[in-house]
């Protein structure tokens, strides 16, 4: 009897919260549903709206449910680097990240798992066809549209949603993605995963997905995020020029 998704095996949803309450239970409820046969992991940061204590009373009601509590504020990359270790230890062999926020239908959850059979990594993504994105202001569109331009155009990734955060790794990819070297803390996480699985030559597809803007809670996006965002993706452009122009040449340090 095969253990797990069929053709994946056993998946891991690993879901970061800060101040989720109000959204969280709805997620999991969602997640259950929609993908009986996955297992949830809620990284939570110390909530002070005590998210952790509520992930915690789901967890001892469904064994699919388990919680890693960290003990404050560290941002979505690090609660996602201490998920996937999570999943590493326990042999799993996919892990999704989604938001708690309700952004990422879990409904759409069957297609993205669907689309791992024949991938390493799945991006459900907003702006390849048949995508939709609901209730998004304006700014938020042009945010998002512009700094995937952007992404695209300085890597060189064939990737139309580099910034999307509703996605599978197969563990094997993340074996060989250099997770070691990840150093974003805010959502430039998503582009750096997206440049390490592109470098290091992995099966990746995007699945068009139908993203909606949170309704409860409050957005953590912040003008800093989006900063660390540009220098970032403007650091790794450069770099990835001066190694193509000098190959061979060891590059010491982070600095581009
Ligand atoms: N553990 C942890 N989770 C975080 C942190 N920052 C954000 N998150 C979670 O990451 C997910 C995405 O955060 P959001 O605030 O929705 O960010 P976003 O989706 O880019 O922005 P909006 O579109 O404005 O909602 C949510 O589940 C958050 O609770 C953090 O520092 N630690
Ligand atoms: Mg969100």
């Amino acid at each position: 009897m095969p253990v797990g998704h069929p053709g994946v095996g056993r998946v891991l949803v690993v879901i970061p919260t800060y101040n989720e309450a109000e959204n969280l239970p709805d997620v999991v409820a969602r997640v259950r549903v929609a993908a009986p046969a996955v297992d949830i992991l809620v990284a939570d940061d110390n909530s002070p709206d005590g998210t952790g204590a509520l992930a915690e009373a789901m967890a001892a009601t469904d064994p699919h449910v388990n919680v890693l509590h960290r003990p404050g504020k560290e941002g979505l990359g690090a609660a996602y680097l201490a998920g996937f270790g999570w999943a590493r230890r326990r042999g799993y062999d996919a892990v999704v990240e989604m938001d708690a926020d309700g952004s990422h239908a879990p409904e759409d959850l069957p297609a993205l798992l669907a689309a791992a059979r024949d991938a390493d990594v799945v991006i459900g993504s907003r702006w390849t066809r048949g995508a939709r994105v609901l209730n998004w202001p304006l700014r938020r569109l042009l945010l998002s549209r512009c700094g995937n331009l952007y992404a695209r155009l300085a890597l060189g990734m064939p990737v139309s949603d580099a910034t999307g955060g509703y996605r599978v790794y197969r563990s094997t990819a993340l074996t060989a993605m250099e997770l070691e070297s990840v150093c974003s803390q805010g959502y430039s996480f998503q582009v750096e995963l997206s440049r390490l699985a592109h470098r290091a030559g992995v099966r990746i597809v995007e699945v068009p997905i139908t993203f909606a803007e949170r309704e409860r809670g409050a957005s953590k996006m912040s003008p800093l995020i989006v900063a660390e965002a540009l220098w970032r993706i403007t650091t790794w452009g450069l770099r990835d020029r001066r190694a193509a122009a000098w190959p061979g040449r060891r590059v010491a340090g982070r600095w581009p």
